[in-house]
């Protein structure tokens, strides 16, 4: 295990220190009720207080009697750190220690974790940062493929209602800051509908020969079986042909909106997500002025709709980190300014929003601000060699679980809520399981979780191997029952 070798550093001071996150109190702790530098105890419950950012000296209003009540157990020489608290990591100088139960897992570079297990058996779960990120070929503009289906919403024939579960233990406001994980239901789980977004780089294109619209029977096939959350691409060039800043294209609007109110209307939810990757016409958008107006006028479209979801853009990356910024905040700032109040949105980072890169890249967007505080950040992960998506293999049956903890940690730490907006597997029994153990990992973490979507549907994926779409689509036959376990 990588942090064992801080150990003997620790061991040496007199007076232990519960470190970063870590334990300090709580009924049958004993361990150190002293934080390092720069935290200090903060009651949680009468079985948790933790080392939180802030000064010593600035104690929080609820003050634990329990964490005082064990003070006498700081005489212990060395500190044992709590459940889930951090016990290792570069720059990290507390305690490597775990409570009883607990053992000191490497997560990444950054961070190891006290996660339940007993300490002799070390599991060293080496964390497999893939560096590269493939840029996907979504290029699959099979004009002839006869499964493509237009929009239509007479098709709404078996109107079967889903209830939109709005449990409200997953709904928690984005200000929360959980300190420890609690298992729990997704707020939204569902499919990513492709197809309106294919053929870039044609603009506007032909509808019907370079794109189309999901199809409403398979959205309903999938409202049948349950799912509540369907995140709609769309090209930013055809809503707003010509400039960023251009009125948005009455024939693209109308057909977008039908998709969303077909949905919404049946009381589920709809993700419109212009899936740019911070470029319009190829070029990186620079203009945050301008791409605030694009949100602006989508936000008017869609002002009076509390179950759309603004996604501000589909995984930004090779751009400047504060540039990635100001574009959401941008997007945020405008669509507040436009009336719409009610709708969450959807932060995307740099780095194709990968959640295996997320702490070590876009730790900045945790400064974003919302005057409604109904932020969540979307990552995507994929379990390929490359974290691409591209290979139907997976590297592990725990590479998901291993690429995400990190993305787990900084939520929690930041006092953020997370969607995991794109994830996959091949159709084999090794992604099968990586699959179920991070969906598993999503929802054991949901107090900052909030749900996940697999990718994709869509009329035109043909025999594309991650295809949900109904009823044939190779994703759909092989993963849909067990997807189908995880439903809010
Ligand atoms: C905590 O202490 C009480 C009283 O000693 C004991 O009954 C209980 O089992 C302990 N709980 C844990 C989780 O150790
Ligand atoms: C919108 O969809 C209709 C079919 O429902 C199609 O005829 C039309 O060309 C589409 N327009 C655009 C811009 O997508
Ligand atoms: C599996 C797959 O193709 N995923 C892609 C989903 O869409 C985004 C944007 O096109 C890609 O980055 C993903 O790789």
């Amino acid at each position: 295990m990588k942090s064992s070798a801080l150990t003997a550093i620790f061991a040496t001071g007199a007076a232990a220190q519960s470190g970063a996150w870590g334990q300090c109190g709580g009924l049958n702790y004993s361990g150190s009720t002293s934080c390092v530098a720069g935290y200090h105890c903060v009651f949680v419950n009468d079985w948790y207080s933790q080392c939180q950012p802030g000064d010593v000296s600035t104690p929080t209003s609820k003050t634990s009697s329990t964490a005082a009540s064990t003070s006498s157990a700081a005489t212990s020489s060395v500190a044992q750190i709590g459940p889930w608290g951090q016990c290792g990591g570069s720059g990290y100088s507390g305690s490597t220690v775990c409570v009883s139960g607990y053992k000191c897992v490497y997560s990444n570079d950054w961070f190891s974790q006290c996660v339940p297990g007993d300490a002799t058996t070390a599991t060293s779960t080496t964390l497999k940062t893939s560096t590269t990120s493939a840029i996907p070929s979504t290029s699959a503009t099979s004009t002839d493929d006869e499964a493509c289906e237009a929009t239509s919403t007479d098709e709404a024939t078996s109107v079967t209602s889903v209830t939109p579960t709005t449990s409200t233990t997953s709904s928690a406001p984005a200000s929360t800051t959980s300190t420890t994980p609690s298992k729990g239901k997704f707020k939204w789980f569902g499919i990513n509908q492709s197809c309106a977004e294919f053929g870039q780089g044609t603009y506007p294109g032909t509808w019907g020969t370079h794109f189309t619209f999901p199809s409403t029977s398979s959205i309903q096939t999938l409202l049948n079986d349950g799912y509540n959350s369907f995140r709609i691409a769309f090209s930013m060039e055809r809503l707003a042909v010509g400039q960023v800043t251009a009125p948005l294209d009455a024939g693209y609007l109308k057909n977008l909106t039908d998709t969303v109110n077909y949905i919404t209307s049946r009381g589920a939810w709809a993700i419109i997500e212009p899936h740019n990757f911070g470029r319009y016409n190829g070029n990186i958008i620079t203009d945050t002025a301008a791409f605030g107006t694009f949100w602006s006028n989508i936000a008017k479209a869609f002002q009076s709709n509390s179950l759309v979801v603004f996604d501000t853009n589909n995984e930004y990356h090779d751009m400047d980190q504060t540039l990635v910024f100001n574009l959401n905040q941008a997007a945020i700032t405008a669509i507040r300014a436009a009336g719409a109040t009610s709708q969450y949105i959807f932060i995307e980072g740099n780095q194709w929003t990968g959640a295996w890169a997320w702490a070590a890249t876009n730790q900045n967007l945790a400064g974003l601000t919302d005057p409604q505080n109904k932020l969540v950040y979307q990552m995507h992960q994929y379990l390929d060699s490359d974290s691409s998506g591209t290979h139907d293999t997976c590297v592990s049956t725990t590479i998901g679980v291993e690429r995400v903890v990190s993305a787990t940690n900084w939520l929690r730490a930041n006092g953020k809520l997370g969607f995991l907006g794109e994830f996959a597997g091949g159709p084999n029994d090794n992604c099968k399981t990586a699959v179920t153990k991070l969906l598993d990992h999503l929802r054991d973490n949901s107090d900052v979780w909030t749900g996940a979507l697999w990718w994709a549907g869509g009329p035109w994926w043909g025999d594309y191997m991650f295809s949900f779409e109904p009823p044939s689509g190779t994703g759909y036959t092989y993963y849909n029952s067990l997807l189908k376990q995880y439903l809010v």
